[in-house]
């Protein structure tokens, strides 16, 4: 690859240190984080993102054919910005037969390479309802890769079933799970996270079922949702811990900042993020996270336009179709539910990066 020219000089003098660390190739630490999330000088963190981005990925921007399978908003957890749980006795509530999953993903385009799979925390099925799951996808569908259940749900099912996080994501893999969702990992930071969170796993259970699965060769994402009520001081040791745990283990794939979606959250009357927190969001993740492969720009949460801005702010991947994404549109997301990949192209194209379809775990697929 040819060499990259050096950014320029910031303008906030702040940056002046980071920009020196980048070059040299060091690791940013703790207050490097908090100058970089305090700037106003969008474009110059942007031009270090992006040079990041740039000395790893060239051109590319990546994308999945992918559709979401939402099994059920049933959830014994009560998180103050979701709009998607309901309680069982609520007329929402729903639980999808596994014969109903088995169409849907029967019905799929054989383009569709991925599927994924995330749930309310339901305290009734029987952990076979997952197992079979797993097993009856894969008879319809040997070739998709099932990406399912977030750190938070395996944490849930090892509790109401009695069985050690190794056993849950053991037979879970054995029955064809490939590999997990970053979600539910909200804010670590715990006076934080137990202001809007109640009943769910805490952030050393959503790390410690990280590892465990990447112990077990099952590659993951991770995600932080910002906007809340969450300080810059949160986000930067949430994206520390996440670093640490990378160290230790290199499973994670890519990081995806969640943007907080206000508008039906039920207990939170908080604005929508905006389009500098947005671009920060993914633009000082790039430059902390410096052993994970990829970030992304999730155009469902900050719509597919500022996505597209984003492959120029440090994010490689823009995500994939989509199709029925239920948790940030009951939310009241006004983003569309779907994308084709021709709209994905477009977006590449037009913001001068290298369309390249790949799989879950970033074999290329194809170039557009
Ligand atoms: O776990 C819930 C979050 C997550 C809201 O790993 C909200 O490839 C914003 O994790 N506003 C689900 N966020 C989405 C998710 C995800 C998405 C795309 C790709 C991947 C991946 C993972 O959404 C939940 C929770 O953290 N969430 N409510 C809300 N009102």
């Amino acid at each position: 690859m040819a060499t990259l020219a050096s950014p320029a000089r910031p303008r906030d003098t702040a940056l002046e240190s980071v920009r020196e660390k980048v070059l040299a190739g060091h690791r940013l630490g703790f207050e490097d984080g908090v100058a970089l999330y305090r700037t106003h000088d969008l474009l110059g963190l942007g031009q270090l993102a992006n040079h990041v981005r740039e000395e790893r990925h060239g051109d590319a921007a990546y994308f999945v054919w992918n559709t979401h399978i939402n099994h059920t908003n049933v959830c014994v957890a009560t998180c103050d910005f979701c709009a998607f749980a309901a309680k069982k006795d609520e007329p929402r509530a729903y639980t999808m037969a596994l014969d109903d999953i088995f169409k849907n993903v029967a019905s799929l385009s054989p383009s569709v390479r991925e599927v994924h799979i995330v749930g309310g925390l339901h305290p009734d099925l029987p952990f076979a309802y997952f197992t079979d799951m797993m097993k009856g996808i894969k008879a319809v569908r040997p070739d998709i890769h099932i990406k399912a259940f977030t750190a938070v749900e395996m944490f849930f099912f090892h509790k109401l079933y009695r069985k050690s996080v190794e056993e849950i994501l053991g037979e879970l893999k054995d029955a064809g799970l490939d590999s997990m969702p970053g979600g539910g990992a909200e804010i670590f930071a715990k006076e934080t996270r137990n202001k809007i969170i109640k009943g769910k796993a805490d952030a050393a259970q959503w790390l410690d079922v990280m590892r465990k699965a990447h112990k077990l060769g099952i590659p993951t994402n991770a995600t932080m949702l910002y906007g809340h009520i969450e300080s810059v001081e949160d986000r930067v040791d949430h994206l520390l811990r996440l670093r640490e745990l990378q160290d230790e283990t290199g499973g994670f794939v890519t990081y995806i900042p969640l943007a907080f979606q206000p508008w039906e959250a039920p207990a939170m009357k908080l604005p929508e993020t905006t389009g500098f927190e947005d671009l920060k969001a993914i633009a000082v993740a790039r430059l902390l996270l410096d052993n994970f492969p990829h970030v992304k720009s999730y155009w469902i949460m900050i719509t597919p336009r500022l996505a597209q801005v984003g492959l120029s702010f440090g994010a490689d991947d823009i995500d994939g179709t989509v199709t029925e994404e239920k948790i940030a549109h009951d939310a009241g997301a006004a983003t569309p539910q779907v994308m084709t990949v021709h709209e994905l192209v477009r977006l590449v194209r037009e913001a001068g990066r290298r369309p390249v379809e790949r799989d879950t775990v970033f074999n290329v697929v194809k170039e557009w």
